[in-house]
């Protein structure tokens, strides 16, 4: 069994050369990406022994995405190949301001994981259970089956991690909302999110503030990204605020999740809450310098050699 295990839509990822619209013609640059398979990959470069749950199609991103787990040492044991339907993906592009995502996942492999799928999944020595509110967005039976491994991680002892990763095309804020809140206040021990979830969740008052309300509900481990403005993170020893790394950036995309696989690693390694912080956001930062949510994915070496002293581009 694996010290961390993940569960979500892993998703083939075509990043738009240039700073053009979706909408225009150009080159394209493919990689791997899904939030919670970059958090697999992420855990596994740091050292961690780390499995992922899903299921793909048996179709060529389905064949690279398994590629991608096996040589980053990823657990595949419970990744089911659907042979009917196909892998999920999305096509990114960013203005300098903002990306556009568009996504082709409706009909994806990844959404037919349902409640019968996650009775078979086995937590047995799992110490940290991690999902977001994309695995849960996705569709009804995500939803269902979601609630069936977080009880059953946690009646084994597992910890739950939970990012909040909302997505205005998978869901409306309503039912977000509602998740979310069930979600961290009965099971999530781990939990990360970021400004446009703190409305969301009705959050008023300064960021620190929304971070100690969300400990309220319950969870021992919050973390809030800011983007360029840094990290708060919140445990029983205080709450600490951390500011983004200066690097070259490439692509943020992905650097979230970098950040919270790096949470999870300092949990396993009762790392103090300064020391995690500063670790996660040099993950963070790290993973910013390649395009792609994983090619920039640091290695621990790297997180401890990182100086941040290059000049800032975004
Ligand atoms: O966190 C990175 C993700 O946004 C990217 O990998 C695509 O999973 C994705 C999504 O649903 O947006």
């Amino acid at each position: 069994s694996c010290e961390i295990y993940s569960f979500g839509e892993p998703l083939a990822g075509f990043y738009a050369k240039d700073q053009r619209r979706l909408s225009q013609i150009g080159d394209f640059h493919m990689t791997w990406g899904g939030d919670t398979s970059n958090v697999a990959v992420a855990s596994a470069r740091l050292g961690r022994s780390s499995g992922y749950i899903t299921r793909i199609g048996n179709d060529s991103f389905g064949h690279g995405l398994m590629e991608l787990w096996k040589s980053n040492g990823v657990d595949t044991t419970n990744v089911i190949i659907d042979q009917e339907y196909p892998t999920g993906m999305y096509f990114v592009s960013f203005n300098g301001e903002k990306h556009e995502f568009d996504y082709r996942r409706k009909d994806a492999a990844a959404r037919k994981f349902g409640p019968a799928d996650a009775e078979k999944i086995s937590f047995e020595g799992v110490k940290i259970f991690h999902l977001s509110g994309i695995s849960q967005a996705i569709s009804r039976e995500c939803l269902e089956a979601s609630f069936v491994l977080m009880k059953r991680a946690k009646a084994l002892g597992a910890k739950i991690s939970y990012d909040l990763n909302y997505r205005g095309k998978l869901w409306s804020t309503e039912l977000a909302k509602a998740v979310y809140i069930k979600t961290i206040t009965d099971f999530a021990d781990i939990v990360s999110f970021n400004e446009e979830e703190m409305e969301i969740l009705s959050l008023q008052g300064s960021p620190v503030e929304a971070v100690m309300e969300v400990m309220k509900m319950g969870p021992t481990t919050v973390a809030l990204r800011r983007g360029s403005q840094g990290a708060i993170l919140g445990t029983n020893e205080g709450i600490f605020e951390g500011e983004a790394k200066k690097v070259r950036v490439a692509d943020t995309v992905g650097a979230g999740d970098a950040f919270t696989a790096s949470l999870l690693c300092c949990n396993l390694e009762n790392l103090g809450t300064q020391e995690a912080l500063e670790f996660a956001l040099r993950a963070a930062a790290l993973t910013c310098t390649a395009t792609g949510s994983t090619e920039g994915q640091p290695t621990r070496k790297q997180i401890m050699d990182f100086s941040g002293g290059n000049p800032v581009i975004q």
